[in-house]
């Protein structure tokens, strides 16, 4: 196998490049020919062999300048051009290639999804169609003509703008695109199909009008609406909070069934995972409305950070995406609640990113080191990648970021930059130093703050003492001192907060930390404080600190921030539920705190002060949530503990719940910040009586007279997870409903598939028979294997290897068919040290098998190394 890595410091500039391709299509589904003209340009006139990246296709010819040329080596991976007999700098390649959308599994390149044909690019795609300089620095104006038939591809799309379409005989048709945006090649995109189409236009900041056109499978235009909506708030807030209009005529978007991942930002042309732009009441979430919001936006936002400015290497990758996340983020806070979002971010980062830090796939949010760059769309490149820049913003202030930005969208327009260019931009326009903060770019794993404190009663003195330290990855063993942001905030007994003087001046909120380990000092504290660490968690982070049970529940209840009061109950949580793990595992019986239990009865009772942030303290951590705090996971005893919490807190509270329960009333269905908060307390509530006598009842009712997903769904999982007898009727109503709906029924097979029960395994393997189901879609196989193996704790790690059994065989079955979707499944099982010996035995016999099948993926073949070196 052809596995070799690739690492940053080999970076060369390119010794040609393309400036200008037109790309024919014949398109059909069963045998599309493409026919590539590029104008070549050496860049070094020493140079005489040309490569070109290329695979996956049929190699029909290649001319030069007109004249067949045959002066070249073909293997695996590209054409290898020897160019010694080619005097002129400047040239015309023609290339022709054949492909088979149909019979293209992997969904990248061009693919057959449904009915339609699309394309996947990002990030080595494009040479799946045709030999290319497949890489981000090559910026090109691209000419698109697709010819298809007309009745079944009345739309054929490219990027740009259409200039010129016609009909042809044997009724075919043809549609010529232009984008006038030099782009390299992973943000081309074609769609081929037959649509419904919502139109809408825009007017921009400057007076422009902008066609948006989105498009999506026959029969789905009610539930495309809000996505439009999405997309002309996301286009306002960017001209509004970034000064960024967007910059063509046209801007358009499409839904496809089969995806890979959530979308994708071609120029002038998303493709969207239709789980991402689909959404009406009785079909999607409220959870589902928010992330069709904040995906439209990313994609959207791409235009100017990732297509206007794009990186120049796939190691820059976080340059693009750390940077959209963070404006997606942004977005989402200022169009919606700030804490919620905060919140919501920080508990992907704790969970996953963390997790990720720990495993075999470790690496800095600006990788040293690629085998497979789809491997590299991670957690620590989007969401560590975005809490790396939040702390800039969080250093130089809103003021200072807004005029870094400025300056790095001046520098590097139409270019392909770094992410030194970015921080270069931002440190030049703030006069702040940043050669220190540089290391989170190139440091892996997650560092550790350890705060303690001392209090001078005489002289009304609070010391924090801090040090930092960053445990080994497995990807680098020595790490270095970063420059840390630790926003602070100092509290009294009563919840007043404290200012921070120091020498009669006051101090800002965030401390510096750069060093091994530093001490700051506040005077005129006239009490000893209870300090609130880490808010708005200022930095991706662990904090040690000791806080007592009565320091916890004062920021519970007092704190002004509300991320600190959510935090305050999270480390309560993980107290109680450390303490009962061990009485677990000492066979002893489990108890919980009743100081605890008083202060969350007391938020509770308050809702009406904030209702989405009660119900946020009162949702009980995810079992992979609670895992996280543990080097050794024991996911019987976790899943044990948090169904004893989850059962106290359920009966401790359970008039308040049916009281608040019957308070809530929501008349009809609306997306709005309130009504969400309500329908989610309201569905706390639900959740918890289900664990009470009330529960069948209740749940039953609750379904029945639910009239949109958000409840129905409400309804399942609260049946399910309580193992309710009314759960079975429920699921098979749902399927008779639903079945025809693949989107819809990936909310029954994740219910189906995180069910706690001996049976769920064999359950999960049955389904996968199921007829709404289908191997091929990476949705349903997300929603069904996905949920088990990620969600499932306690089963997925069954003693008797049961669970990576079966993931092993789906593993071997997607290694061909589909590496990419592959690669993301087998995650949970590299990720073995983190369990006992008899599991890691298990996990690490099911990689060795893995290891043993022909023709391993580039995808499976780089975690799977990385795992068992
Ligand atoms: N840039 C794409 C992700 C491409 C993933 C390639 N395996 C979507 C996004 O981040 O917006
Ligand atoms: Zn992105």
């Amino acid at each position: 196998m052809l596995a070799q890595a690739k690492y940053r410091k080999d970076y060369k500039h390119p010794d040609f490049i393309i400036t200008d391709i037109f790309l024919d299509f014949q398109l059909d589904p069963q045998r599309t020919i493409v026919n590539t003209k590029s104008k070549v340009k050496r860049l070094n006139s020493e140079s005489v062999t040309l490569r070109l990246d290329g695979h996956s296709f049929q190699f029909s010819s290649i001319k030069l300048n007109q004249a067949p040329f045959s002066n070249y080596q073909q293997d695996a991976e590209g054409l290898l051009l020897d160019l010694s007999h080619v005097e002129a700098d400047e040239f015309e390649l023609e290339i022709e290639t054949i492909l088979v959308p149909a019979e293209n599994s992997s969904l990248q390149g061009l693919y057959q999804s449904g009915e339609g044909v699309c394309t996947q690019c990002e990030a080595e795609g494009f040479r799946q169609i045709t030999y290319m300089l497949d890489r981000p620095d090559v910026l090109a104006r691209y000419t698109t003509r697709i010819t298809a038939d007309k009745s079944r591809y009345p739309y054929l799309l490219s990027n740009g703008n259409k200039v010129a379409s016609g009909d042809l005989d044997e009724g075919k048709h043809w549609v010529e695109w232009q984008d006038p945006f030099p782009k390299p090649s992973y943000l081309f995109a074609l769609v081929a199909g037959d649509f419904d189409l919502l139109q809408d236009r825009f007017i921009t900041c400057s007076g422009r009008e902008v066609a948006l056109e989105l498009f999506v499978d026959k029969g789905n235009l009610d539930r495309a609406n809000w996505a439009m909506e999405s997309l002309k708030k996301s286009m306002k807030w960017d001209e509004e909070r970034f000064g960024l209009e967007y910059d063509l005529d046209i801007y358009m978007i499409v839904a496809v069934d089969f995806f890979n991942m959530g979308a994708m930002e071609n120029k002038g042309l998303n493709i969207f995972n239709s789980k991402f732009v689909l959404a009406n009441p009785q079909t999607a979430t409220d959870e589902d409305y928010m992330g069709v919001e904040s995906v439209i936006a990313h994609e959207y936002f791409h235009n100017w950070t990732g297509n206007r400015i794009t990186c120049r290497d796939w190691f820059q990758l976080s340059l693009k995406e750390g940077l959209t996340v963070f404006r997606d983020q942004e977005f989402s806070s200022d169009t919606g609640s700030r804490a919620v979002n905060r919140i919501h971010n920080v508990k992907i980062l704790r969970t996953l990113q963390f997790a990720e830090d720990a495993s075999p796939m470790s690496h800095p949010i600006r990788p040293e080191k690629v085998i497979e760059m789809n491997n590299f769309y991670t957690m620590t490149v989007y969401e560590k990648g975005a809490e790396v820049i939040r702390m800039l913003h969080t250093l130089l202030g809103e003021e200072k970021f807004q005029a870094g930005m400025k300056l790095y969208v001046a520098e590097n327009d139409g270019k392909a930059a770094t992410c030194e260019d970015f921080v270069s931009a931002m440190e030049r326009a703030s006069g702040i130093d940043l050669t220190q903060f540089r290391r989170w770019y190139s440091q892996s794993g997650t560092p550790e703050l350890t705060v303690s404190d001392s209090y001078d009663e005489r002289h009304h003195i609070y010391h924090l003492h801090v040090s930092q330290m960053t445990p080994p990855t497995a990807d680098q063993m020595e790490k270095v001192n970063l420059h840390i942001p630790l926003k602070i905030a100092l509290y009294d007994e009563q919840g007043r907060k404290i200012s921070l003087v120091h020498d009669g001046r006051s101090v800002h909120d965030v401390l510096d930390v750069t060093q091994k380990s530093q001490s700051f000092e506040f005077h005129n504290v006239y009490k000893k404080p209870v300090p609130a660490l880490l808010c708005d968690f200022s930095a991706p982070v662990k904090l040690d600190y000791e806080y007592s049970i009565a320091q916890l529940v004062t920021l519970l209840q007092f704190a002004e921030n509300e991320f600190v009061r959510w935090d305050a109950a999270q480390m309560l949580f993980a107290r109680e539920l450390k303490e009962n793990l061990i009485r677990y595992q000492h066979q002893q019986a489990l108890e919980f705190s009743s100081e605890i239990l008083t202060a969350l009865q007391q938020v509770l009772s308050h809702y009406q002060h904030n209702v989405a942030l009660t119900t946020l303290i009162l949702t009980l951590p995810k079992e992979t949530e609670f895992a996280e705090l543990f080097k050794t996971i024991d996911p019987d005893g976790i899943s044990v503990v948090r169904d004893f919490m989850l059962r106290t807190i359920a009966s401790a509270f359970k008039e308040l719940w049916l009281k608040i329960y019957n308070q809530i009333e929501l008349d009809c269905y609306r997306v709005t910040q309130e009504d969400i908060a309500l329908r989610g307390l309201r569905n706390l509530c639900l959740n918890y009586l289900a664990f009470t006598e009330f529960g069948n009842s209740m749940v039953n009712k609750h379904y029945l007279y639910a009239d949109n997903m958000t409840d129905t769904l409400a309804a399942l999982n609260a049946a399910t997870k309580a193992d309710l007898t009314c759960a079975e009727s429920l699921l098979a109503d749902f399927e008779q409903k639903w079945q025809h709906d693949g989107l819809v029924m990936d909310k029954w097979f994740a219910l189906q598939a995180t069910r706690p029960d001996e049976q769920v395994l064999a359950r999960v393997i049955h389904l996968t028979e199921h007829p709404s189901f289908n191997f091929t879609n990476p949705n349903r196989i997300r929603a069904l294997v996905g949920s088990f193996i990620n969600h499932n704790l306690r089963y997925f790690h069954h003693i008797d290897g049961s669970g990576y059994r079966f993931l092993t065989d789906i593993l071997i079955r997607l290694n061909e068919s589909n590496p990419q979707v592959a690669a993301r499944l087998i995650e949970p099982l590299i990720r073995f040290a983190r369990y006992d010996e008899q599991r890691q035995t298990l996990m690490k016999r099911a990689l060795e098998r893995l290891n043993e099948v022909e023709n391993l993926s580039k995808d499976l073949f780089e975690k799977i190394e990385k795992a068992l070196q």
